[in-house]
């Protein structure tokens, strides 16, 4: 998968290299590239934001800058048409089943907003581009960021871990699927690792054994009364489902 990235914040994106993100690029399974979008403003201060029209708070990204970044960055590959990822509060919010299907893209542009976001023509004029496979604006939750930077590193982090030869243990994210299939709803219960006696704090009994059918179903248990107790509204989607009327 190809990723890149414009910013005015380039630096943001050194995380990238570590750990494993930065093993999955240098074994060449992602290839990401940063790009200044101060490098396409041509004024004498590499001006990226102004007053927005129709009055109110705030600057807004002009369109110049990101039309050439933009076009340049798609003019590198013409075998390939790439997606263009622009994060924003007002997009829909990004989930794991969106992380499963955008592993599929070969190539993902992020376009990292400042200020009060971006020129609204630029999503506009990609969306019709015949050179772009679309564009996606995507929230990552109910909350506003400085900018689209730390938004994309989530993006990224969800997806690049589910690339195949990317996550190590394969298992982890074999139960990851298993999660969002069957368990769709769900939220996993408590995992614990040695010792057995932490503090006076001990496994539960159950574990210990090795039967596995008992320990399926406490864990289903616990999953149960986990999703109940922090996410009520998940466990009502799930009741719900159980008599017969399931979304999606
Ligand atoms: C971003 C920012 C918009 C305008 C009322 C609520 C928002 C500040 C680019 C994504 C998520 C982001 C995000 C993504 C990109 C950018 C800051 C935008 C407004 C009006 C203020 C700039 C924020 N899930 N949260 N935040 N900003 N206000």
């Amino acid at each position: 998968m190809r990723i890149d990235l414009v910013t005015i914040f380039p630096d943001y994106f050194t995380p990238l290299t570590l750990s494993l993100l930065g093993k999955a690029i240098a074994a060449g399974l992602i290839e990401v590239h940063v790009h200044d979008l101060r490098t396409f403003a041509h004024d004498r201060h590499n001006t990226v934001d102004d007053t927005p029209y129709g009055g109110g708070p705030g600057m807004v990204m002009g369109p110049q800058p990101w039309g050439e970044a933009l076009d340049a960055i798609a003019a590198t590959n013409k075998e390939l048409r790439p997606v263009l990822v622009v994060p924003t509060p007002s997009g829909v919010v990004f989930d794991q089943r969106a992380a499963q299907a955008w592993t599929s893209d070969p190539w993902l542009v992020f376009a990292c907003g400042r200020y009060e976001g971006i020129d609204a023509r630029v999503a506009q004029h990609y969306s019709a581009s015949a050179d772009w496979a679309g564009v996606r604006e995507v929230g990552i939750g109910d909350y506003v960021l400085a900018g689209g930077e730390v938004a994309s590193l989530v993006l990224i982090e969800a997806i690049a871990r589910l690339l195949p030869g990317v996550v190590g243990n394969e298992a982890s994210v074999t139960d990851d699927s298993f999660a969002s299939g069957s368990m769709a709803h769900l939220l996993e219960g408590p995992v614990f690792t040695k010792p057995q006696e932490w503090r006076g704090l001990t496994v539960p009994e159950v574990l210990l054994g090795g039967h596995h059918g008992q320990i399926t179903s406490w864990r289903a248990e616990q999953a149960r009364l986990r999703t109940a107790q922090m996410r009520p509204e998940l466990a009502a989607d799930l009741a719900s489902d159980q008599h017969g009327d399931h979304q999606s």
